[in-house]
C-alpha cells in the first residue's frame, strides 16, 4: 500500500458515485466528486511549494471543501492542521507561528485580521469559504482531478492538533496515519458500521470528535453523512428521520431533551447514538432512554490518543460509565505518585498504550517525555476506576482543566491574562456546573490593596485576546483565595462556593 491512510480511507472509493455528503439544503456530494476536489486541493498545495511533511493550518468554516482538505493533505503526505473557528488572531498566530505551517487557510471573513499573522510567520494566506469560493478554491480548478497520491509509511505524521497545556501554551499532538486508522478500524467493527449508515454529523470538523471519529468510520465503512454547519437544533430535528446514527457531545442530547419536537417516533429508526468529549451524567443517559427507547452508547477519547474506550455496541451500556478497553488499547489505573497500578477498584490516573496513541508533542521532546512513558503508555490526567464487572469510570481529573460544550479550556490561559489587568492582583479560574455546557468558566479575582478591577474593562481585554468560548461567563472579586497550608490555591473550595452559580 503507497499511503495507508489514504488509500484506506478515501482511496477505496475513486470512482465511486454513491453519495458521501448530504448537506443541510438538499444538495449531494459523491465520493468520486469529494475525491476529485481533494485531488485539486493536493495538487495546489504542492504548486504553493508544499512537500510531504510540511504543514497546512486551516481556520475555514465547516463544509465539504474543509473536510476536502483533510483528504489532499492525506493524499499529498502533508500535515493538516486544523483550528477553531473560534479562536482570535492572536491564539491563530501561536500555532500558525509554533507550527511552522507553510499555508495558512482562512474565510474571506478573517483576510483582514489574519493578514499581518500569515506574514509574520512567514506563511501564505489563502481563503476558502463554505460555499466553495476564495482564492484556494479558484487555484484547485486550474489543477488536474487526478493527483499522484505520496508514498507514506504508518508512522508518517498525518495530523498536528493543538491541546492546551495545564502550565503553558498549547502543545501539537501528533498523530500518524497508523492511529488514525487503527482507531478507525477498531471502532467501525465496535459500533458496526456499514455502507448503509447514515451519520447525523453536527459537530465542527476541527477536533479529533467530529474529525477523525465521525468522518473516518464513515468513510472506512463506504457510509454517508449528512453534514451540517453546526447544531442548529431546527436542523437536527428536520434531518434526524433521514439519519442511522448520531455522534454528539452531551451538550447535544440535553438540548435535544428539551425540545418537545424529540420524540420517540422522531428516532424509532435510529440505531446509534454517541457520546462523548465531555461527561455524559448518568441522568440525561436515563432521561434520553425514557423519551426515545435507545441507550446512548458513551465512549471516552482524548486528542492525543483518539478513543480510547467504549460502553458496548451489544450488551448493558451502563450509565456514568465509559465502557471498556477498545480492543488493542490496554488502559491501567495507576498511583498518580509512584506510577504503581492500582488494585481494581480503587481510583487512580488513567492511563493507556495501543496503536492509537500519538507519537508525542511537536517539538516539545521534555512535555512528551512527562506524559508519555518509554514503555507507551500515555498518562491521560483523567482520573479513573474500574468496577467489578470491568467498566471504567471517570470520577475526576488529575489536570486544571475546564469542559464546556465538549472545548476543552486551560483556566491558566485565562490566569495569565487577568493577572495582568489592571488592580487585579491574582486570579483563580475555575469551571462551574452549566446546565447546557455542562460546565462553564468563572473567573475569581482578588484586587490590588484599596482597588476596584473594572469588569468591563477586563472582559473586554480577554475578548480581544482568548476565543469566545474561553470567555468567563462571570467574574467575582473575592477578598482572598482560599489556600492550603502549603500556599497553594484551592481550587475545589472555590468550586464548592460557586457551585450554583448557574444550576440550582
Ligand atoms: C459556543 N459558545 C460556547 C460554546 N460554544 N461557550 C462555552 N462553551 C462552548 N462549547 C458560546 C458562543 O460563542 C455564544 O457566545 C454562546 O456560547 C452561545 O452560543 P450557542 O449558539 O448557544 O452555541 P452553539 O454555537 O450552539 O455551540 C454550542 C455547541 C458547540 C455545544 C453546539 O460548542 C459545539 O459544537 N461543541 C462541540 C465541541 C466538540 O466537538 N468537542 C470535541 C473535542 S474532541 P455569545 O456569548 O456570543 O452568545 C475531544 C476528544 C473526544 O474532546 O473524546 O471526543
Ligand atoms: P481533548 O483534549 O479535547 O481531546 O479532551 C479530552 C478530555 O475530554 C479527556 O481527557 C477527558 O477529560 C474528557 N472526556 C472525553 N470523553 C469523555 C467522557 N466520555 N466522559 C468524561 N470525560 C471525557
Amino acid at each position: 500500500m503507497v499511503n495507508p491512510l489514504f488509500d484506506t480511507l478515501f482511496g477505496q472509493h475513486s470512482g465511486n458515485d454513491a453519495v458521501f455528503l448530504r448537506l443541510g439544503d438538499g444538495q449531494t456530494l459523491s465520493y468520486a466528486a469529494f475525491l476529485r476536489m481533494a485531488a485539486q486541493f493536493a495538487g495546489v498545495l504542492t504548486t504553493l511549494g508544499l512537500t510531504a511533511g510540511d504543514r497546512v493550518a486551516v481556520q475555514v468554516s465547516k463544509s465539504p471543501q474543509a473536510l476536502a482538505v483533510y483528504a489532499a493533505c492525506a493524499q499529498a503526505g502533508i500535515v493538516f492542521l486544523p483550528l477553531n473557528t473560534a479562536y482570535t488572531p492572536d491564539e491563530v498566530s501561536y500555532f500558525v507561528q509554533n507550527s511552522g505551517a507553510r499555508v495558512l487557510l482562512c474565510d474571506q471573513a478573517r483576510l483582514d485580521s489574519l493578514t499581518t499573522v500569515a506574514k509574520s510567520c512567514g506563511a501564505a494566506l489563502e481563503t476558502m469559504n463554505d460555499d466553495g469560493t476564495g482564492s484556494f478554491c479558484d487555484l484547485a480548478r486550474t489543477h488536474p482531478e487526478t493527483f499522484e497520491t505520496a508514498a507514506c509509511t504508518q508512522d508518517d505524521v498525518a495530523a498536528l492538533l493543538y491541546t492546551s497545556g495545564t502550565t503553558g501554551r498549547s502543545k501539537g499532538a501528533m498523530l500518524t496515519q497508523g492511529n488514525l486508522l487503527s482507531n478507525a478500524q477498531v471502532l467501525v467493527d465496535e459500533w458496526q458500521f456499514t455502507s448503509h449508515d447514515v451519520l447525523l454529523h453536527a459537530l465542527p470538523v476541527f477536533h479529533t470528535h467530529g474529525l477523525f471519529v465521525a468522518s473516518n468510520i464513515t468513510l472506512l465503512a463506504g457510509g454517508q453523512m449528512i453534514f451540517l454547519s453546526g447544531f442548529q437544533m431546527d436542523q437536527v430535528i428536520a434531518q434526524l428521520p433521514n439519519a442511522t446514527t448520531m455522534m454528539g457531545v452531551p451538550t447535544f442530547y440535553t438540548r435535544l431533551l428539551g425540545d418537545a419536537r424529540f420524540t420517540k417516533p422522531l428516532v424509532a429508526h435510529m440505531r446509534l447514538f454517541v457520546s462523548g468529549s465531555a461527561p455524559l451524567l448518568a441522568e440525561t443517559h436515563a432521561r434520553f432512554q425514557q423519551r426515545t427507547g435507545c441507550r446512548i452508547l458513551e465512549r471516552y477519547g482524548m486528542t492525543e490518543t483518539n478513543m480510547n474506550t467504549s460502553n458496548p455496541y451489544d450488551g448493558e451500556r451502563r450509565a456514568g460509565t465509559v465502557g471498556f478497553p477498545l480492543p488493542g488499547t490496554e488502559v491501567k489505573i495507576t498511583d498518580s505518585n509512584t506510577g504503581e497500578i492500582l488494585p481494581q477498584g480503587e481510583i487512580g490516573e488513567i492511563e493507556v498504550r495501543g496503536p492509537n496513541v500519538f507519537k508525542g508533542y511537536w517539538q516539545m521532546p521534555e512535555k512528551t517525555a512527562e506524559e508519555l512513558r518509554e514503555d507507551g503508555y500515555f498518562i491521560t490526567g483523567d482520573l479513573g476506576q474500574f468496577d467489578q464487572d470491568g467498566y471504567l469510570h471517570i470520577v475526576g481529573r488529575n489536570k486544571d482543566l475546564i469542559i464546556s460544550g465538549g472545548y476543552n479550556i486551560y483556566p491558566k490561559e485565562i490566569e495569565l491574562l487577568l493577572n495582568d489587568e489592571h488592580h487585579v492582583l491574582e486570579s483563580a479560574v475555575i469551571g462551574v456546573p452549566h446546565p447546557d455546557f455542562g460546565e462553564t468558566v468563572v473567573a475569581v479575582i482578588v484586587a490590588e490593596a484599596g482597588e476596584k478591577p473594572d469588569i468591563d474593562a477586563i472582559q473586554s481585554n480577554i475578548s480581544k485576546s482568548l476565543a469566545r468560548f474561553k470567555h468567563p461567563k462571570r467574574v467575582i472579586i473575592v477578598p482572598e483565595l482560599p489556600r492550603n497550608t502549603m500556599g497553594k490555591v484551592q481550587k475545589k473550595s472555590l468550586r464548592d462556593q460557586f457551585a450554583t452559580l448557574f444550576t440550582p
